[in-house]
């Protein structure tokens, strides 16, 4: 196998533009012939997450799942991206730790509460502030941002096109093959 597997660990408000940044990432792995796997709400929190909410019980459960989950992937070759708001300091080092600290990478996709909230490509923003759904991230349920220590990649999506955070994704991962 050619590829060195990575698991590239985007989080960030619901809102933030993880999603299509991590489609847009695959797309372009794909142009390469890489092997990759998304993790996302879609296909983690409607199946095997489906009995967990979201109080911070149940928040660090789904993202201990998840870390379990992209372990297995990274070590059958695939590339694994997930994508997931993943709101504290503590479960991306639990993450890290669970996934093993060579093959994660950190990546803050980053865009304020309010930029959110306009964007509410969901409705879910509206919805929230209309006292519709609890504990929502950012509200009533805390998002901290990485500390300046964090080894993390920023992926500003209020300054930055959707193709140029995929091309600093590309950049770590080019950096990142076994010549
Ligand atoms: C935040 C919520 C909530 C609450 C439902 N707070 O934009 P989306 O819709 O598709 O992504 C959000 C998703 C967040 O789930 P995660 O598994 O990423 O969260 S965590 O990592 O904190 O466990 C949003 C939707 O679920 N959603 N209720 N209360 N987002």
């Amino acid at each position: 196998l050619k590829q060195h597997s990575t698991v590239y660990w985007l989080y960030g408000l619901s809102g933030s533009g993880k999603s299509t940044i991590a489609n847009a990432f695959e797309r372009e792995l794909h142009k390469s012939g890489h092997l990759t796997q998304i993790l996302d709400g879609d296909n983690i929190r409607s199946g095997l997450n489906s009995n967990l909410g979201f109080s911070d019980e149940d928040r660090a459960e789904n993202i201990r799942r998840i870390a379990e989950v992209a372990k297995l992937y990274l070590h059958s070759g695939l590339i694994t991206i997930t994508s997931f708001i993943c709101p504290t300091r503590e479960l991306r080092l639990l993450a890290r730790s669970h996934v093993g600290e060579a093959d994660f990478v950190e990546v803050f996709v980053k865009a304020s509460f309010e930029t959110c909230a306009e964007r509410d490509p969901k409705g879910l923003y509206a919805k929230a502030s209309a006292g519709k759904i609890a504990n929502f991230t950012g509200k009533d349920s805390a998002f901290e941002e990485p500390g300046d220590a964090d080894d993390v990649l920023v992926l500003d999506t209020e300054n930055q096109s959707v193709e140029d955070c995929v091309q600093s994704l590309l950049a770590v991962h080019k950096a990142r093959q076994i010549p």
